[in-house]
């Protein structure tokens, strides 16, 4: 990697599939908006992706709308950053299908999330959920991305996209840059509030799971109280001894701006529902100018599916040029 540390290429994206939660937000967002001052980020609503698991069409168009959104209010400034929908850059699928030709099956078989979906979706399995992190490679390298930007859960997926990127570059020339994760230590991964041993999930069974980024205020103080928290009765950092206490830890922190040190010394010799409550209200205040902000574009789709249209054309630009290194490299133009 030869270029300066400013100038580094970043995307990210997120699928719009069920609702966007917390997780999502401090585990992914949030280190979206903070990049955008220092490199040329790319951002993307990964709606191929999302059809791995079957999506209602009228749902799936209003989640794609209501993702691009998300972003925008979350604090992704479209005059800085590049937003777009993936199907909206048929580069892609194109790409995806050369790194086809070099990705292993048992390297896919490996793969955490497809065991666990596979498992959850037993009988709507499908060939693309298998073939999903070929596709994710593809969005990273048709970019020529230094930095990826995702949660804990996402780290196996960025490693083959880098093993593709150099087995690609032996075999036919220096086309791509090999990607580096970004994954933060603080909010890599916020675990269910139904269950602190799982993580936080789009596709979880039960809304108790998540504190959707849509939810009321009073929906999501009543589901902090309502979320499972360990025997005892100290207000504790420990993930293994008391995993729900310490997942509340962090979101706290991480919406309050507070350390998690400086949260433990202040509810010494308090009570598990004191402290819930206060969570409650903090993630309802961190959260109150972005559901403003969400709110005001709900009443403008135009105005974001100009953004995307335009996003897309900025994608398009540098994908279309990639595609065509890659399409001489391998020697299928002529
Ligand atoms: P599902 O849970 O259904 O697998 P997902 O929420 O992981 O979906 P995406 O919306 O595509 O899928 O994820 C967007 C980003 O949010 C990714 O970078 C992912 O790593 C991050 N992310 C997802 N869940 C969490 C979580 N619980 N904690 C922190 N980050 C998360
Ligand atoms: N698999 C990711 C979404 C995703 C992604 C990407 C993330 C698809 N393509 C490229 C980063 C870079 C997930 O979060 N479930």
């Amino acid at each position: 990697m030869q270029k300066d540390f400013k100038n580094k290429v970043v995307f990210s994206a997120a699928q719009p599939s069920g609702v966007l939660h917390l997780g999502n937000y401090l585990g992914a967002i949030k280190q979206w908006v903070e990049l955008q001052n220092k490199h040329k980020c790319v951002f993307s609503i990964v709606d191929y992706h999302a059809m791995t698991v079957y999506q209602e069409p009228k749902k799936l168009r209003e989640k794609i709308l209501e993702t691009a959104m998300i972003y925008l209010a979350a604090g992704i400034n479209p005059e800085k950053s590049t937003i777009f929908i993936q199907s909206d850059v048929s580069e892609h699928t194109e790409l995806a299908w050369i790194l086809n030709t070099i990705a292993k099956i048992p390297e896919l078989e490996l793969m955490t999330q497809f065991k666990d979906k596979a498992k959850r979706f037993r009988s709507k399995v499908n060939v693309g959920l298998f073939n999903y992190p070929v596709l994710m490679a593809a969005d990273i390298l048709l970019y020529k991305t230094d930095f990826v930007p995702v949660g804990e859960d996402q780290k196996q997926h960025v490693e083959l996209a880098r093993t593709l990127a150099r087995r690609f570059n032996n075999l036919y020339g220096d086309i791509f840059v090999v990607p580096q994760a970004i994954i933060r230590k603080e909010g890599a991964r916020i675990m269910g509030l139904d269950d602190p041993l799982k993580k936080m999930s789009k596709s979880a069974k039960s809304p108790a799971n998540y504190i959707a980024l849509t939810d009321e205020p009073n929906l999501i103080k009543e589901k902090i109280k309502r979320a499972v928290t360990d025997s005892g009765k100290e207000v504790i950092y420990n993930k293994e001894k008391k995993p729900g206490i310490s997942n509340l830890l962090e979101i706290y922190s991480l919406a309050s701006g507070k350390t998690i040190k400086q949260l433990e010394k202040e509810y010494e010799g308090k009570n598990y529902g004191e402290f819930k409550k206060d969570v409650g209200e903090a993630v309802v205040g961190f959260l109150e100018p972005f559901q403003k902000d969400l709110k005001k574009l709900k009443e403008n789709p135009d105005k974001v599916r100009k953004i995307l249209q335009s996003g897309a054309e900025k994608a398009k630009l540098i994908a279309a040029k990639t595609m065509q290194e890659v399409k001489k490299a391998v020697g299928i133009n002529y």
